[in-house]
């Protein structure tokens, strides 16, 4: 985001704001029933996110920058995302509908009166929430990623009416199935991007060992592969743990798959279809994906490896911010913003090949690592320790490079994302990686 120009940094921002809000108002122009029940104890109720969105923002450019007093102090503990589990969300005195939009569009108004009373001292200088306009890109990529959220509950809703079926590119079959990665270091986390998250800095040096990785994400074919093979039947490709959670959960295939003779179907926004082949599989969790990885006698890539195998450019000797280099994602370079209601085929973007010459790295699926949610060494909280802090350690697992719902913003090299190793419901899959040999390396 260059700075040279205050004011047309301001309207950028303005209008990615805008942007990002006509999507969220899409995703909730639904029934009120649809919008305040409870799809799934596993998500809020839509009316919650929409209103959370506005309240983050509230808190944040209006509160924490602005030094304003709240608008409406007693919803505040209603939507803080640690004060209720989302099991207990719809129990709670929500705002209804129709309230919560007009809370919302509230906040925005006073939001872009704080934005445009910025100064480009302000933008330029030392306060943190200020430089680079960070706190704007944190509550731009936050509704992002509530964006993304509803869409799963939508999906997990059943409701039908939100396919979008957009044109993707072709599929391009063929081709070297892995790529390899020499030996050496690299340069992991978030360089000067001001809106990266806390937890993808500070940037640090990591050494790695020469590997392999899938050149693209593991297609729906590939899994069912894993699946017709009896995969699902046989402990030795799980994790203990993934064997009792696979067993204890009756899981015999993808999330919204079933069978019908020799066919996999699944729906897709309520709607039914046969599962396209070469297509990234998606909706299965760690577990899944851990033990599809062991079957093909690889195993996960760590988030190191993924980061390297998308973003690290040897010969320049520097990370890009994605993997066909720092220009913005556009349409050749990744499946990303709901542009269509799935991941595109792979090989249909050998525009956003890595350094490596790996592809689908960002956007499609995101793409589950082997790696715990840990902090960096030097890891620094900001702007608050409930965005990352409270999440590290060995219960959730690390997933890189967005889906096709993920907002363009909120996708680089650097973006880590974290879930529990259970989850199903995200627009989650894999690729896998192997050590190299002795002999390759
Ligand atoms: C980074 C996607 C795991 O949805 O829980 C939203 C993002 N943080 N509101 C989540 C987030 C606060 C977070 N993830
Ligand atoms: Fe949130």
């Amino acid at each position: 985001a260059a700075l040279d120009d205050a004011a047309a940094f301001k309207e950028r921002i303005a209008a990615e704001l805008d942007e990002g809000r006509r999507r969220s108002l899409t995703y909730t122009d639904i029934d009120d029933d649809l919008l305040v029940r409870q799809h799934s104890a596993l998500m809020s109720p839509l009316v919650w996110d929409l209103a959370h969105v506005g309240n983050y923002e509230e808190l944040w450019v209006l509160r924490e920058l602005a030094g304003a007093d709240p608008t409406r102090p007693e919803i505040d503990t209603i939507y803080d995302a640690f004060a209720h589990p989302r099991k207990d969300r719809p129990n709670l005195p929500l705002l209804g509908p129709a309230e919560a939009r007009t809370y919302i569009a509230g906040v925005r108004g006073r939001v872009l009166d704080v934005l445009e009373g910025l100064g480009e001292a302000d933008l330029r200088g030392a306060d943190p929430l200020r430089a680079g306009g960070f706190v704007f890109g944190l509550v731009l990529q936050h509704e992002h990623q509530h964006d993304e959220t509803m869409l799963a509950t939508l999906q997990l809703s059943g409701r039908p009416g939100l396919v979008r079926d957009g044109d993707l590119p072709p599929g391009r079959p063929g081709g070297a199935e892995e790529v390899f990665v020499p030996a050496g270091r690299f340069r992991a986390g978030a360089g000067a991007d001001p809106w990266a998250y806390d937890n993808e800095r500070p940037a640090h040096d990591a050494d790695l060992p020469a590997f392999w990785i899938d050149r693209h994400p593991v297609t729906a074919g590939a899994y069912a592969a894993f699946v017709e093979d009896g995969g699902y039947a046989e402990p030795r490709w799980w994790s203990p743990r993934g064997w009792r959670w696979r067993a204890e959960q009756g899981v015999t295939a993808p999330l919204f798959w079933w069978r019908e003779g020799h066919t996999w179907w699944r729906t897709r926004f309520g709607r039914a279809e046969p599962v396209p082949a070469d297509e990234p599989v998606q909706h299965v969790s760690w577990y899944e994906a851990d033990a599809y990885a062991r079957w093909a006698g690889k195993r996960l890539p760590t988030e190191a490896e993924w980061e390297k195998a998308c973003g690290w450019d040897p010969a320049a000797g520097r990370a890009r911010a994605y993997p066909w280099g720092d220009a913005a994602p556009g349409p050749a370079h990744a499946n990303l913003g709901h542009r269509a209601s799935r991941p595109a085929p792979v090989g249909a973007f050998p525009a956003g090949a890595s350094c490596y010459g790996a592809e689908q790295m960002i956007g499609d699926v995101w793409e589950w690592t082997g790696s715990w949610f840990l902090p960096y060494p030097g890891f620094r909280g900001f702007p608050y320790r409930e965005y990352s802090e409270v999440f590290f350690g060995r219960a959730h697992r690390v997933l890189r490079g967005g889906s096709w719902a993920t907002h363009p913003r909120a996708a680089r090299a650097s973006f880590r994302n974290w879930d529990l190793p259970n989850r199903r419901q995200i627009f989650a899959g894999f690729r896998c990686a192997r050590p190299a040999p002795k002999e390759e390396a």
